[in-house]
């Protein structure tokens, strides 16, 4: 009888979009008190935890406020990631390169949004991305990349045992 020891490592990309740098800095009755590196550091510690469950995981995380600068950062991704947390804040509703993007490298992708854009103005609730991504978590605050983190690594494992049952 084999037991197989093999650990599992995954290595995930964590994009923000536009101006989320000033989140906890600026509208704070819309977006909240939390800033960018209070969530890139609750990713941080999520990862920890997930070591206790067996699971090596590497988080990078990376904003821009420009469009080409989030498309190199998903063309870096190929070979290096193997899932995609986004939150592409207002290219969520305009980027149709952001989608091909995603789309081209096909990396399993998970959008995330602080607030819920379905409740919101009509132009927020359209997004170019939520095809080409598994799935779409909307409206929990910073919870929402916790536990889009937890998705895209679920996700990965369920694929992995498809593949090697
Ligand atoms: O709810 C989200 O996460 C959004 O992606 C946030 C974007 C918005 O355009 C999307 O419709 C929904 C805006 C991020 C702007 O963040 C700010 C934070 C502080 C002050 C000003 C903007």
């Amino acid at each position: 009888m084999f037991t197989d020891h093999t650990l599992t490592v995954y290595s995930i990309l964590v994009l923000h979009g536009p101006n989320l740098n000033l989140l906890g800095q600026r509208e704070p009755g819309v977006y909240g008190l939390t800033t960018l590196n209070d969530i890139n550091q609750m990713l941080i510690a999520e990862a920890e935890k997930l070591q206790e469950e067996g699971l090596t995981l590497k988080v990078t995380a990376f904003q821009s406020n420009h469009e080409g600068a989030l498309i190199d950062a998903i063309h870096g991704a190929i070979g290096q990631h193997q899932g995609i947390v986004i939150n592409p804040g207002a290219y969520t509703h305009t980027s149709v390169a952001i989608r091909d993007a995603i789309a081209g490298v096909a990396i399993p992708t998970v959008e995330v949004h602080l607030s819920n854009i379905h409740r919101r103005e009509a132009f927020r609730q359209h997004s170019y991305i939520a095809p080409v991504a598994i799935g779409q978590i909307s409206g929990f605050g910073a919870e929402s990349y916790r536990l889009g983190l937890r998705a895209i690594v679920a996700y990965l494992q369920q694929q992995s045992l498809n593949t090697h049952p």
